[in-house]
């Protein structure tokens, strides 16, 4: 039963939207087990979810063949002035961004059922947390939203009748006319969708899309957009960050929030399993990071999120055996394919093929076949309670004290595979002109390398230039207890193509040489680019890799570095006096080391 809403703003908000979206019904969600299996019960009988019989409580769903993936050239960060929104992000006016989009909202939900999503990112209560309520006609976001974020009756009570709330509309925008049969993956076309965002506000619009971050908006349109803008303005990160633990086997615990583009490993990375005898790993989260100064003066981490919405395509008991694990039951699989004995399989799972299979668009697959069985931004969607590496404490309302910064692309040429920074503003420049090569995880065509500065070019809720600034001043504020800052890359490659570093369990190796550095254990050698290991330094210690492999691996070409230089010079001029100039002065300072190098 849900709780009744006393909470005036938030009841007439919902009424207004209503009014707009003319849905047949409304229904608050409780985020009880008996709503969510009422709604799979629901799709399973609309035809819109497949049970799995090889996995229990577990369903797979195909989107629409143009749904499949976040769309950054319809995604809008709408402020009253363009410059605040800064070159990084599509902008259009708010008032005029609002007409357009009212007129797709009016009538919308015609023919369906309006849910009423109240929602916490962050443990209900925590001083990092912040509650939304999401608007949406999809069932499908409905199931997702109570596995990624705290659902129900409990964030009604926590609101109380004036509570701060952040208001999210969501419509798939594909109305229902009366007798007209619904679509198992109903949306708009591309041109109608809108995934808009007015920070000004803390207000989310968005229209058009079933698909992950478009539509589940407490992850990356609440979390990273908004969240940033506020985290600005009250002095503290938002971050698109894994949260990770380290145990030694002295049981020395270190904290490590580590920023990737999509697609770039995260969530293989932050359940990894170290192969270094003794040392054991923790999974605290693998999107999204909080984090606040405490009274301890330190920088503490919160996961907002509750669950993890992962590429399902490379997973496998090789690249993340607790993935595998966990997905075994109680998970919502889309644009995987469909095995005839009734699983799902992708792309480099384990084992052979199936001889035969449904792919992600509902057609008969063969091994050999020309497109892929799974699209290659698949996905599942697990609740943290079900990953066996999760840490005890993932729900400690006070956060974890981060130790180390990992910030990293997909590189398959000159960023060698670990570096760390001289100090924090040199840090600051190493992940601000970060890049890393197209993955599947969005829609658009991006350049074959971008800048990807944090992992935060889709992301960040204002001007990327103010940013790095924000960043250069948590440092400030943290002096002597700042994390230290570090740079991988796990995808290194030869000139035949191969890659260098065997990566997964094994990149352990290089996250214990970063917890040596802190406990000033482990050497590091004076490189142009930072400080790497030296001869000896990385434990490989039963690990064969070839050693003209190692040293390309840590190898820096002054040579190739100077042709990133034009590319990130180019990269920070857009950002015109939003660019502070201590981050010219690290510019200058890495061209300076490159021309003596
Ligand atoms: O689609 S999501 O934004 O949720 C996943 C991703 O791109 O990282
Ligand atoms: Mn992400």
């Amino acid at each position: 039963m849900t709780a009744v809403c006393k909470h005036e703003g938030l009841n007439q908000w919902v009424d207004e939207m209503a009014t707009l979206c003319k849905p047949d019904q409304i229904r608050w969600c409780d985020g009880s087990k008996e709503e969510y299996d009422r709604m799979t019960a629901l799709m399973v009988e609309s035809g819109a979810a497949i049970p799995l019989k090889k996995r229990p409580e577990s369903f797979l769903f195909r989107s629409d063949p143009t749904d499949v993936a976040r769309i950054e050239g319809r995604t809008y960060l709408s402020t009253l002035s363009e410059e605040d929104a800064g070159p990084t992000n599509n902008w259009i006016d708010p008032t005029q961004l609002k007409e357009t989009m009212k007129g797709l909202y009016n009538s919308c939900m015609r023919g369906r059922t309006m849910y009423v999503i109240p929602f916490s990112m962050g443990p209900i209560g925590s001083p990092l947390a912040k509650i939304g309520v999401q608007l949406t006609e999809s069932p499908y976001v409905v199931c997702n939203m109570h596995i990624m974020t705290r659902v129900g009756d409990r964030v009604i009570e926590a609101l109380g009748d004036d509570g701060e709330f952040i208001p999210c509309l969501h419509s798939v925008g594909a109305p229902l006319e009366p007798g007209q049969k619904d679509v198992p993956w109903p949306c708009a076309p591309i041109k109608d969708k809108y995934i808009s965002h007015f920070p000004e506000e803390n207000l989310i619009w968005s229209y058009g899309s079933g698909y992950g971050g478009n539509a589940l908006l407490g992850k990356k349109c609440l979390s990273l957009r908004i969240a940033s803008s506020m985290a600005r303005r009250e002095g503290w990160l938002a971050e698109h960050m894994l949260i990770l633990r380290l145990i030694s086997p002295e049981g020395r615990k270190y904290h490590i929030a580590g920023a990737f583009p999509s697609a770039c490993g995260k969530t293989n990375l932050a359940m990894i399993q170290p192969t270094i005898p003794g040392w054991k790993a923790e999974t605290l989260g693998d999107d999204i990071c909080w984090m606040k100064i405490r009274s301890d003066g330190r920088i503490h981490a919160i996961n907002p999120e509750t669950g993890f919405f992962g590429v399902a395509p490379g997973t496998s008991s090789v690249s993340n055996p607790v993935a595998n694990e966990m997905l075994k039951e109680k998970t919502i699989f889309t644009n995987c394919a469909l095995t005839d004995d009734g699983d799902v399989w992708w792309e480099d799972m384990d084992g052979p093929p199936p001889a035969h299979a449904i792919d992600w668009k509902g057609r008969d697959w063969a091994p050999g076949s020309d497109e892929p069985a799974a699209h290659p931004n698949a996905r599942f969607t697990s609740h943290v309670s079900q990953c066996p590496s999760e840490a005890p404490d993932w729900e400690d309302p006070e956060g974890i004290p981060i130790d180390i910064f990992i910030f990293g692309g997909r590189r398959s040429s000159v960023i060698p595979l670990v570096y760390e920074s001289f100090n924090w503003d040199h840090g600051v420049f190493m992940a601000a002109s970060a890049s890393s090569e197209a993955t599947a995880a969005i829609l658009d065509k991006v350049s074959p390398i971008r800048r990807d500065p944090f992992a935060m070019s889709p992301f960040c809720g204002y001007n990327m230039g103010d940013y790095f600034q924000h960043w250069f001043e948590m440092g400030d504020r943290l002096g002597e207890n700042a994390p230290r800052i570090f740079y991988v890359n796990w995808f290194r490659k030869g000139e035949d193509g191969r890659w260098l570093w065997p990566g997964f369990g094994e990149n352990s190796r290089v996250l214990k040489w970063m917890c040596e550095r802190i406990d000033g254990k482990a050497g590091a050698k004076q490189t142009p680019v930072g400080l790497m290991p030296g001869e000896g330094d990385l434990d490989l210690e039963g690990l064969s890799i070839p050693s003209e492999d190692l040293r390309k691996l840590l190898e820096v070409d002054p040579q190739l570095w100077q042709g990133e230089i034009p590319d990130i010079e180019e990269y920070f001029e857009q950002f015109g006096s939003h660019l502070t100039d201590r981050m010219r002065t690290q510019l200058d300072a890495f061209k300076e080391r490159l021309a003596k190098a």
